[in-house]
């Protein structure tokens, strides 16, 4: 896998062919067509993206407000994850899917630092379908990192990277088609927090 140190020790690894091109596309179908992907959105507006979450029994995710209620992992999604522990070393009990319809679609700036996510957390991401681009900006400094998600790629989050830095899947003008996008994640227990 290809290493990339950010600024302030935050960890990227890419590899741009980490499924097969034939194990991809039909992972793409399957998933396109199976998932139960559905709309989310906080303060009255929709997000500009489908999603899906999966997780272990018992495991709870609030993020952007919303407390997220888990279904039990799919056959291809086992696999997925099974595949990820073992290149990247580190354990998932949950996985957040992204379905990007075309380039309108998106994801803003925001950092993975839910307080269930722990400090310096490990976050695998596995795309498919159209490549799109991914860009880190450093909160002080503002300077910019960016990478063209490929199909069947895997990137992996690690060091400080939701500490000092934000990532995001910018609109495009372009006329592109759909993407899949799952990250994984380890959640810890659900921590008491005064709200
Ligand atoms: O779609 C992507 O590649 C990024 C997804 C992401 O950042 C997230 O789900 O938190
Ligand atoms: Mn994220």
């Amino acid at each position: 896998m290809e290493q990339i140190t950010l600024l302030d020790d935050g960890c990227l690894k890419y590899e741009a062919t980490f499924l097969a091109p034939e194990r991809a596309n039909s992972l793409f179908t399957t998933l396109r067509d199976t998932i139960p992907w559905h709309g989310e959105g906080s303060r009255g507006r929709l997000f500009p993206r489908l999603v899906a979450w999966y997780a272990d029994p018992g495991v709870v995710y609030t993020y952007s407000g919303i407390t997220h209620t888990s279904s039990p992992w799919t056959p291809e999604l086992l696999e997925i994850r099974a595949r990820i522990e073992q290149a990247t070393e580190a354990g998932f009990n949950s996985v957040l899917l992204n379905f990007y319809r075309d380039g309108r679609d998106s994801m803003g700036f925001h950092a993975d630092d839910e307080p269930e996510l722990g400090q310096n957390p490990v976050i695998a991401s596995v795309s498919l379908g159209v490549a799109r681009r991914f860009v880190l900006k450093h909160n002080r400094t503002v300077e910019k990192h960016e990478i063209v998600l490929e199909h069947g790629s895997l990137l992996v989050m690690g060091g400080t990277c939701q500490h000092f830095w934000k990532h995001a899947i910018p609109k495009t003008a372009k006329v592109v088609g759909p993407r899949i996008n799952l990250t994984f994640r380890q959640l810890q227990e659900q921590v008491n927090r005064w709200k």
